[in-house]
């Protein structure tokens, strides 16, 4: 689909105007928002990943581009939430101290509002103090970590250790992810689950809320 092709390559070329632009056109065409969002923006975002590891570009490169992403997501978010029932649980969602990526944890948030969960949302680079004050404050049946570098998997289990150190382990649940974490680290590190993805991680958090 060209305009699939074409939000690819506006992406990577960080034209935050161009792909919020035409991920809207794509909308309009009828494409669906899961397909706009694999194979139009993902897309564009591995290509920016493999040029970033092979140092074909450079964080400034990789910054735009990811500010174009978010253009894009905010247009499609409406179609990702769209789910019209009751918020079943609460989550708190965080991405981890140390580590600022945000782009997979914002879309497992969306989903997760899609799935019909309400998602307090903490933000970024989050201390262990931070999640265990959210998990006080707003008593969630999930907390949700994301984490996306190797350096930062170790964060999961200092926040897992401080959530059963305060004697809240049991009140809630705890799911992991981000691309380095695999179920058995997360097994390891004594979480309740993992999912490699933001649709999957919607779908378990929605059984734990049940
Ligand atoms: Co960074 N970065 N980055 N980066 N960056 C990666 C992650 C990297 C793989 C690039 C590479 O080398 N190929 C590499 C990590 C290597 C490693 O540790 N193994 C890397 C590095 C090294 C770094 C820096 C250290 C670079 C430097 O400064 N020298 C630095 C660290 C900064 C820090 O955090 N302290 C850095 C900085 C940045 C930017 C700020 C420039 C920018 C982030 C901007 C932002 O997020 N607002 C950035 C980006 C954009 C990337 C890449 C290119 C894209 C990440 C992304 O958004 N992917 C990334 C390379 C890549 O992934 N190809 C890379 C799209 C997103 C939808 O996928 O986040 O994986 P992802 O989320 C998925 C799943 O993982 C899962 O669902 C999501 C959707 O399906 N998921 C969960 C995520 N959280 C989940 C939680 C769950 C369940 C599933 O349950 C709770």
């Amino acid at each position: 689909m060209e305009v699939l092709q074409t939000i690819s390559e506006v992406l990577q070329k960080g034209n935050a105007k161009l792909v919020g632009e035409k991920t809207q056109e794509a909308l309009d065409q009828g494409l669906a928002p899961a397909e706009i969002l694999n194979d139009g923006l993902l897309a564009g975002m591995s290509v920016i990943g493999k040029k970033f590891k092979n140092n074909e570009v450079y964080v400034p490169e990789v910054l735009i581009a990811a500010r174009a992403m978010h253009a894009g997501l905010n247009v499609l978010q409406p179609k990702l939430v769209e789910s019209g029932t009751k918020p079943v649980g609460i989550v708190v969602l965080g991405t981890v101290k140390g580590d600022v990526h945000d782009i997979g944890k914002n879309l497992v948030g969306m989903m997760m509002v899609g799935a019909g969960l309400e998602v307090i949302d903490v933000g970024i680079d989050v201390s262990k103090e931070k999640f265990v004050e959210a998990v006080q404050t707003y008593k969630p049946k999930i907390l949700a970590l994301s984490a996306l570098l190797t350096t930062t998997m170790p964060e999961l289990k200092t926040v897992i250790d401080a959530v059963a150190e305060a004697g809240l382990r049991d009140q809630v649940k705890i799911m992991v992810g981000g691309a380095p974490v695999n179920a058995e680290f997360a097994k390891e590190i004594g979480a309740d689950g993992y999912t490699p993805d933001a649709g999957s991680a919607a779908e378990l958090a929605k059984q734990f809320a049940l």
